[in-house]
């Protein structure tokens, strides 16, 4: 292990999501999905960490890990409760938690949606209805006019490939449909339409503001599909498992372009439409041949003998290295980390995960890749989905029952390197040796 330092521009902060750390709110699709008692361990999403009440204690945890930015979510049910119909107090509670962060100098990296729908818009369809993206823009235009003077750094859409495979493929996430090729496709191309209009959207609203530096992108979860034993048949298949869940996205969402069978063509015009690629990066899947398009990730395993987390997914650092390195040399856009973290509930392998991933920006960095931002998933334990609450990705251990928040070894070893802009050797020895 050695040690390194990262170029002095780049900015090292956490992420969190609206759904899984605000609580409080019944008004999306996740409430109910959690009433039905869908949630793997018995959990639910209403209290979560209670972060829509105890703001200022985390952000107080942001500074005391010197972040400085934070990827932070909007929940669209809490701004436009019913159709059409805005709710200014929410409007006016981000505005204030936004211009704290501004004011402790922790830059807001802003997510428009990120898996939770309002329920009028689930009851309608969800992404499958042809107006969600009217629906989309109109709650971008609002909140863009509402927030656009305080916020330059925006994602659309977090996850797109996520939000469709659980909730119409594996079914185990709302509308909890099961094996509906035709319908993820069909959400893909909702979405990828309305992440265009809203990046044109979020432009426009804040050129009319006077302010030039904008910057919009979408976070994908990228994976890396690994034939197992490279056979031919396998690489057809990874390469089909790669176009399927992160293709398609990609170009659709980046350049306009629809790859069937999402669609064809170039509906609303072949452009750059992402000002960053955000790449949501966590673990490597090994691809046999045997090829079920009808569940489509029902050939994917587990290296044998790799190391996993506490959700059986490995760990494998290197990937990051190779999707940045990939995706640069085509698109030649700042890359920014919008998540990477693990589940580890004791704390035992985090701080590992923490350096060998940051050292593989560093290594791309140095091979000349413009990585500019790295989102650790994420600050504190919080509502993992389907998982629950007792799945934990937190630099900081929270309680559930008291809400008592304790940063974790693996925080503290963040916070330095936040702190140090890098590893010094003098970290090595005090986090690893012995
Ligand atoms: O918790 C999620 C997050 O909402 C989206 N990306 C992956 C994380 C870990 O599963």
């Amino acid at each position: 292990m050695k040690s390194f330092k990262l170029p002095k521009n780049f900015l090292l902060g956490t992420a969190t999501a609206a759904l899984q750390i605000e609580g409080g709110d019944r008004n999306n699709s996740w409430f109910r999905w959690a009433e039905q008692g869908h949630i793997q361990d018995g959990s639910h999403c209403i209290t979560a960490c209670d972060h829509w009440n105890r703001m200022e204690e985390d952000m107080a945890l942001m500074q005391a890990l010197n972040c400085r930015t934070y990827r932070l979510g909007l929940e669209w049910s809490r701004i436009e409760p019913e159709a059409g119909k805005f709710n200014s107090a929410a409007i006016a509670h981000y505005r204030d938690e936004i211009s704290r962060l501004l004011a402790t100098g922790i830059r807001p990296l802003v997510t428009l949606h990120h898996f939770s729908n309002p329920l009028w818009l689930e009851d309608r369809g969800a992404w499958l209805n042809p107006k969600a993206g009217d629906w989309f823009e109109r709650y971008v235009a609002y909140t863009a006019e509402q927030l656009g003077d305080l916020v330059s750094d925006w994602i659309t859409i977090n996850e797109p490939n996520v939000y469709l495979t659980f909730g119409y493929i594996a079914g185990i996430w709302p509308p909890g449909k099961q094996n509906r090729m035709i319908d993820y496709f069909k959400g893909a191309r909702n979405m990828i339409l309305a992440h265009i209009r809203a990046y044109r959207t979020l432009h426009a609203v804040r050129e009319r503001m006077g302010r030039s530096d904008t910057q919009v992108g979408v976070a994908y979860h990228l994976r890396i599909f690994e034939p197992k034993r490279g056979r031919w048949r396998e690489k057809r298949s990874a390469a089909l498992h790669e176009r399927l869940f992160q293709e398609i996205f990609i170009h659709g969402m980046g350049e306009g372009i629809l790859l069937p069978p999402a669609g064809i063509g170039a509906p609303l015009g072949r452009g750059r439409y992402q000002d960053f690629f955000g790449i949501n990066y966590y673990s490597r899947d090994m691809v046999s041949a045997r090829l079920n398009p009808l569940t489509l990730f029902g050939s994917l395993s587990v290296k044998e003998g790799a190391a996993v987390n506490d959700l059986g997914w490995e760990i494998y650092p290197e990937g990051l290295f190779r999707l940045c390195k990939k995706y640069y040399r085509r698109y030649r856009i700042p890359i920014y980390i919008t998540e990477n973290g693990t589940c580890d509930a004791r704390d035992a392998f985090r701080t590992r995960y923490i350096y060998d991933h940051l050292a593989q920006v560093n290594r791309a960095i140095e091979t000349g890749i413009d990585i500019q931002r790295y989102y650790h998933w994420t600050l504190m334990d919080n509502f993992e989905w389907a998982e629950g609450l007792s799945a934990r990705f937190g630099l900081i251990e929270v309680d559930f029952a008291t809400q008592q928040r304790t940063i974790r070894s693996s925080g503290q070893f963040y916070g330095e390197i936040c702190k140090e802009g890098g590893v010094t050797d003098e970290m090595l020895q005090r986090y690893f040796s012995g």
